[in-house]
C-alpha cells in the first residue's frame, strides 16, 4: 500500500454548527471538499494511531462516495481498524454505541440528520469521540479552524470496496471490517427493554405504524418490531432508505410526516404511531387523534422510566435545552431530581450524561436519549414508550392525560422563518438584546415581562462557556418566547421562536392559547421589519 501527500485548497466555509457540518450537497462535491474535513477532522485530533475508528452514514445521496474517501484517508492517517456498516449504512445512535462497544477512538457519520437528501439537498458530515458523544465546542471549533488552514491530505492508494457484503479487508497494518450495522445496536436495545413484555403487547393486539421517512431506521425498525418484538408485517411504512428519502423530507413533525399524522386522526386509527428522522437520532410519538409533542414525551419518559429494570435506581437526574416547554421541570419537582437547562445541541448534554448527572435528555425538536448512548436516539424512545406502554397497561393518550391532570397543560408551538438573509437576521437579534435591560418588568398587552435575557451556559463539568445561545423571555402566568437563530440551515438563516404557556384548560388549541404570546414576540423581534416577512415558513 502506498502513501501519499496530495495538496489541496482550504475552503473558507467549513464551520461546523449546531451538530457537523452542514451544506447543500452540491458543495460537498467540489474537489477535495470531503477530504479536507476529513483530514481537518483528524488533524485536530492526538493519539489515534493503530486505534478503531468507526464509519457510517444515514443513506442519502454522496453516502457511498464518501465513505470510500474516509477510509482511504483514514487508513492513510494511521487507524489500525476501521469498521464500517454494510451499503454503509449505520444511524447515529448506533454509531454512537459501536464507538462504545469496540472500544474506538471516535466515528464518522455522513448525514445532514433531517435535511432534505439528493443531488439538490444537503449533505453533512458529524463527528463522535471516544465515549460515543457529538465533538464538542472546544474540538468543533478546532476542526472549523483546521479547515482554514489545510494545504494537504493524506491518501492511501487502495481499492474502493464493496461495501454491500460482510468481509475484512486488510492492508498492511489497517484492516477494514464490513459489519451489520443493525445486529449489534438490535442486541443492545433487548438488553436494556423488557422485549417479552412488549411482545406480550403486540400479541395482545395492539397496533402500530412506524414511518422511517425513508432515512436510516428502516433496517433498525423492521428487524427489532416486526422480527423481534413480533409487530406485524408492514407496521413499518418507507422502511427502504433512499438517497433523495423518496422526495420527502426526512424530518419527523405534524409538517413532514403528514401521511402519518393523518392516518392518526380519523375515527379508526392504530394503537400508537411513530416516526424517525432521516439519520435515526430523532422521534416523533402519536396516539390515536393525538400528538404527544417532545417536551411532554419527555416528561412521561422521565416520569416512568424506572419501571424498565435497566434504568431502576439510576434516575440521577434530567436535563432538557433551553427552547424545550418547560414540562419535565415539575416531573423533577415532583421526583425530587436535579434538572439541568442546556444550549440547544446535544452535544451539551453528553457531559452530564457521562457524569452520571442526569439520566435522561430531551429537545423539543423530536430528541430524546438516555445514558445508554451519548446521542439521542429515535428507536430507543420508542420503544420505551412501548415498554411504558407494556408495563402500565394505560394508552399512551391515557398516560398523557394523565401528565397533564397532574401538572397542567403546556402549550407549545415553534415558528421557523427559514431560508432568510444572514445579514438581516443578525441585525434583528442585536436590536432586540440592546432592547433586553428595559423589558424586565413591562408590560405588553395583556403580558407581564418577567425577565429577558440572552442565555449564556457554563458546563458543570468541564466549566466550557457557550455564550450567545439564543434570547428567553419569561412572562407572568407561566409563558415564555425562546428566540435563536439556527446552527443547521444550509442556505441564509434559519430564524427559530418557541413559544410554551401552561393553562389548566385540557383540550385548548395551541395555537388560540397562545396567540398572545406569538403577537408579542413578533412586537419584540420586529420580523416584519427586518425579514419582510408576515408570516413564519413553517409551524411545529
Ligand atoms: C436543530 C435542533 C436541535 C438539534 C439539531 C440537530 O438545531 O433545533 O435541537 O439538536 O438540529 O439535530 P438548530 O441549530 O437548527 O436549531 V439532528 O437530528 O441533526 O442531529
Ligand atoms: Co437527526
Amino acid at each position: 500500500m502506498h502513501i501519499t501527500s496530495v495538496a489541496t485548497k482550504a475552503y473558507p466555509d467549513q464551520q461546523f454548527g449546531t451538530s457537523g457540518l452542514r451544506k447543500r450537497t452540491q458543495v460537498f462535491m467540489q474537489h477535495y471538499y470531503i477530504h479536507n474535513v476529513i483530514q481537518s477532522i483528524f488533524d485536530s485530533l492526538k493519539g489515534f494511531e493503530g486505534k478503531t475508528l468507526i464509519i457510517g452514514g444515514d443513506g442519502r445521496y454522496l453516502n457511498s462516495e464518501a465513505i470510500q474517501i474516509a477510509i482511504k484517508i483514514a487508513v492513510a492517517n494511521g487507524f489500525g481498524t476501521i469498521i464500517v456498516g454494510r451499503n454503509g449504512w449505520m444511524s447515529t445512535p448506533a454509531l454512537s454505541h459501536l464507538i462504545n462497544k469496540y472500544e474506538a477512538f471516535g466515528g464518522i457519520i455522513f448525514t445532514a440528520s433531517h435535511n432534505p437528501g439528493g443531488k439538490d439537498g444537503d449533505f453533512g458530515i458529524k463527528y463522535d469521540d471516544s465515549n460515543g458523544a457529538p465533538a464538542p465546542l472546544s474540538l468543533t471549533s478546532k476542526i472549523s479552524e483546521r479547515t482554514k488552514g489545510i494545504d494537504r491530505f493524506w491518501w492511501a492508494d487502495i481499492p474502493d470496496l464493496d461495501l454491500s457484503v460482510i468481509n475484512e479487508y486488510t492492508f498492511d497494518q489497517a484492516v477494514v471490517k464490513v459489519i451489520n450495522p443493525v445486529t449489534d445496536y438490535a442486541e443492545y436495545m433487548a438488553e436494556i427493554f423488557d422485549f417479552e413484555a412488549i411482545q406480550k403487547l403486540f400479541a395482545s393486539g395492539f397496533t402500530m405504524t412506524f414511518d422511517a421517512l425513508n432515512g436510516i431506521t428502516g433496517p433498525y425498525a423492521k428487524y427489532i418490531f416486526e422480527e423481534q418484538l413480533g409487530a406485524a408485517q408492514g407496521t413499518v411504512v418507507h422502511g427502504k432508505p433512499l438517497p433523495d428519502f423518496g422526495g420527502c423530507h426526512p424530518d419527523p413533525n405534524l409538517v413532514y410526516a403528514k401521511d402519518l399524522v393523518d392516518s392518526m386522526f380519523k375515527p379508526e386509527t392504530k394503537d400508537f404511531a411513530a416516526a424517525s428522522d432521516g439519520d435515526g437520532d430523532r422521534h416523533m410519538i402519536l396516539a390515536p387523534n393525538l400528538f404527544i409533542n417532545p417536551a411532554d414525551s419527555l416528561a412521561i419518559l422521565t416520569e416512568y422510566l424506572e419501571l424498565i429494570p435497566f434504568y431502576k435506581g439510576k434516575m440521577y437526574g434530567v436535563a432538557r435545552s433551553m427552547p424545550t416547554a418547560p414540562v419535565v421541570d415539575d416531573v423533577a419537582v415532583s421526583k425530587k431530581i436535579p434538572l439541568y437547562v442546556t444550549p440547544t445541541g446535544w452535544k451539551f448534554f453528553a457531559n452530564l450524561l457521562a457524569s452520571k448527572k442526569v439520566a435522561v435528555c430531551g429537545e423539543e425538536s423530536f430528541g430524546a436519549g438516555s445514558f445508554h448512548v451519548m446521542e439521542k436516539d429515535g428507536i430507543w424512545a420508542i420503544l420505551a414508550w412501548l415498554n411504558i406502554i407494556a408495563k402500565t397497561h394505560k394508552k399512551p393518550q391515557e398516560l398523557t392525560y394523565e401528565l397533564w391532570t397532574q401538572y397542567g397543560r403546556t402549550y407549545r408551538l415553534r415558528h421557523d422563518y427559514e431560508g432568510v438573509d444572514s445579514g438581516a437576521a443578525q441585525e434583528m437579534f442585536k436590536a432586540l438584546a440592546s432592547k433586553l435591560p428595559n423589558l424586565t418588568g413591562t408590560k405588553m398587552g395583556q403580558l407581564q415581562i418577567k425577565e429577558a435575557k440572552v442565555f449564556t451556559y457554563t458546563d458543570p463539568i468541564t466549566h466550557e462557556k457557550a455564550s450567545n445561545q439564543g434570547i428567553i423571555v419569561t412572562f407572568s402566568g407561566n409563558a415564555s418566547v425562546v428566540f435563536r437563530i439556527s446552527g443547521t440551515g444550509t442556505v441564509g438563516a434559519t430564524v427559530r421562536m418557541y413559544f410554551a404557556k401552561k393553562e389548566k384548560e385540557l383540550d385548548a388549541v395551541p395555537a388560540e392559547v397562545l396567540a398572545p404570546l406569538i403577537l408579542t414576540a413578533n412586537t419584540l423581534l420586529q420580523t416584519k421589519k427586518y425579514l419582510g416577512l408576515d408570516a413564519p415558513t413553517s409551524i411545529t
